[in-house]
């Protein structure tokens, strides 16, 4: 690792960094955070294996990161945060934009330029003590004309090993730049200075001050005060979502919170879908589905987050940003989920899950029976009898993509994949059934539009309760979400007609009037699957009813099932409906004057369907 003391030699640091790359605006821009951070140091990624491996070191040595046993976990770290530290903090996240009505109602604003000097207050001098690590990053293949360039500047090197697992990064993302290219810079710091002499703490952060900061017109990132996951890897929601999606309006594609799978039918044709759940919906499990109908098979191309631009042959392409999983490990297990078992059975990073006497992991859900004794994700001991949970209900693991055995080799191609259908699902006891095709491209928009989900234990709020989440993107929006309604709305007719994507919604969550589950989801969704895959084939197994195209008796598989009430899951309760209608024309009254007409259109229509 090359080391500098920036104060000592600035001449060297100069020499290092147009060595490093010549790129004017990145040594430039890395110049500037240096000035304003000043660090004792620096590191320029190189993205090496045995870079990351000193990384964590590092970890290891300041106590931050346990090698866990190499042989029932080979490869891998475990580490606890500081226990305010665990999630996305969505109250601290704003969208600077010039004017606030393009941060739009469901995001925090703040005027840029009072952001900038509260933030300049907070970053001068925030670095002193510490490394500043440099990560160019590419958020897609290298060589993809659908992919995008970063540099993070971080003085965390927790940061550095899951950007190292969630990127392509280091040299060659670099190379991909060039020495002109466009690149979105990012800034983070855990805004904890040291002293000279100070001994750090095992996880910095600041209770006090945090700021997860995206500043559309200008492109860049500023994050402080958190080293935890989103708030602080800023390639991912960050970069890939708020900030590409501002890119994406003004580009004419597409930045989507969506998994992408390749589902293969007994003939081996293959088709490719993407998907849109709010949280706790099986996001994952979906994305890495373990097919329970013979001949029929699901890969994994990504499991968050899609970028789709049209083809030159008017078809809309896909690519996952990302190169790993950070997913959410408490529920995960051989029975739910075991391709992302496979995935995290080695070069994995564990962060707030419980640690067992043997050096390996454990949270709830993973057995049916939990072991005899625990260190809980608190560094606290724990035993079945405790009665705090042994993992934070936001525990994550950080996995490498290739490590998913149902990966698609494709999922590296830098052409992307050519999506056939489209996928919105939320968590609904009743209303809406199993699976519903859209009438249009723009019905289905309508569909995202009215995204909800009834609030669960895994998130703040009363359970049960509704929650829009447009597209799921309630969070993740970097513009007016009205706008970006009508963004789809235009998508859409830029698409070559015979090429536009089916919409479908689907809800893998109704219950019985006595609260039993009638689907029973995971593996069995696969037929739900095929029966989409089919429509896209032409295939005429589907009628036509108010809320859209229902699939015809018959026409899903259900052989096997015992299913309690099958009729049920296609049920239209008109009156339910009609009050889904009154509920949404008042969520549609936030955003004004941008709620896009089609949208409106589509609502009327819908009402006077159901008569
Ligand atoms: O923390 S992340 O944004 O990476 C994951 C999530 O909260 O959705
Ligand atoms: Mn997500």
């Amino acid at each position: 690792m090359k080391g500098l003391d920036i104060g000592e030699s600035r001449e060297e640091y100069l020499m290092n960094v147009s060595e490093w790359t010549k790129h004017k605006g990145v040594q430039k821009w890395v110049t500037q955070m240096i000035q304003m951070c000043e660090p004792d140091d620096i590191h320029f990624c190189d993205g090496s294996q045995e870079e990351y491996e000193a990384a964590c070191q590092t970890l290891v040595d300041s106590g931050t990161f346990i090698r866990l046993n190499l042989e029932k976990r080979p490869g891998s770290y475990y580490c606890r945060s500081d226990p305010s530290d665990v999630a996305r903090v969505e109250d601290r996240t704003f969208i600077c934009s010039k004017k606030e009505e393009d941060a739009g109602p469901t995001n925090n604003w703040e005027e840029p330029k009072k952001m900038k000097a509260t933030l300049k207050t907070l970053f001068t001098g925030c670095m002193k003590g510490r490394k500043m690590y440099v990560i160019p990053f590419s958020m897609g293949p290298f060589g993809s004309s659908l992919a995008e360039i970063g540099i993070q500047v971080t003085d965390s090197p927790y940061v550095v090993v899951n950007m190292y697992i969630m990127t392509r990064m280091g040299k060659k993302a670099l190379e991909a730049l060039g020495d002109s290219g466009e690149f979105i810079p990012c800034l983070h710091s855990v805004g904890v200075p040291l002293e000279k002499g100070q001994k750090d703490v095992l996880w910095p952060c600041r209770e006090d001050a945090k700021y997860i900061v995206h500043f559309p017109e200008e492109r860049a990132i500023w994050s402080f005060g958190s080293g935890y996951g989103g708030n602080a890897l800023l390639g991912k929601k960050c970069f890939a979502l708020r900030i590409a999606s501002v890119k994406a309006r003004d580009e004419n594609w597409m930045s989507e919170h969506m998994l992408i799978v390749g589902v293969t039918n007994p003939e081996g044709k293959k088709r490719y879908f993407v998907a849109a759940f709010p949280s706790a919906c099986g996001k994952t499990n979906l994305a890495m589905l373990k097919s329970e109908l013979p001949g029929w098979k699901v890969e994994c191309v990504g499991d968050d987050i899609a970028w789709m631009r049209l083809g030159k042959d008017g078809r809309l392409y896909a690519i996952n940003p990302e190169y790993g999983f950070f997913g959410v490990a408490p529920g995960t297990s051989f029975q739910s989920n075991p391709n992302a078992m496979a995935s995290i059975a080695k070069n994995t990073i564990f962060t707030n899950v419980a640690l067992t006497d043997d050096g390996d992991v454990w949270w709830e859900g993973m057995t049916d029976e939990a072991p005899a004794h625990l260190t809980d994700w608190k560094g606290n001991s724990w035993t079945p009898d405790s009665k705090v949970k042994a993992a934070h209900p936001n525990s994550r693991f950080t996995a490498p993509a290739r490590q998913c055995p149902v990966m698609d080799p494709v999922f590296d191609d830098p052409k992307g994949v050519p999506i056939s259908g489209i996928i919105f699902g939320g968590r609904r006891g009743s209303v809406v059934p199993l699976v519903t095709e859209s009438l249009s491209w723009d019905h289905g928009t309508f569909f995202g539009t009215a995204l909800s989900s009834e609030m669960t234990a895994a998130a703040a709020g009363t359970v049960g309760k509704l929650r829009h989440d447009p597209f799921a993107m309630l969070p993740f929006c970097g513009y007016n979400m009205g706008d970006y309604f009508g963004h789809w709305l235009e998508m859409g007719q830029l698409i070559k007609p015979e090429y536009r994507p089916k919409i479908f919604q689907v809800n893998w969550f109704l219950k019985s009037k006595e609260g039993k589950f009638l689907w029973p989801g995971f593996g069995e969704n696969m037929r739900v699957l095929k029966w989409m895959f089919e429509r896209c084939e032409g295939l005429d197994n589907a009628e036509k009813t108010p809320v859209g195209y229902l699939p015809k008796k018959g026409a899903i598989d259900f052989s096997g099932l015992d299913l309690e009430d099958e009729d049920k899951l296609f049920e239209i309760d008109h009156e339910a409906w009609e009050s889904e209608v009154e509920g949404l024309r008042e969520y549609y009254t936030m955003f004004g004057s941008r709620l896009p007409r089609g949208i409106t259109d589509e609502l009327n229509a819908l009402e006077k369907r159901l008569g």
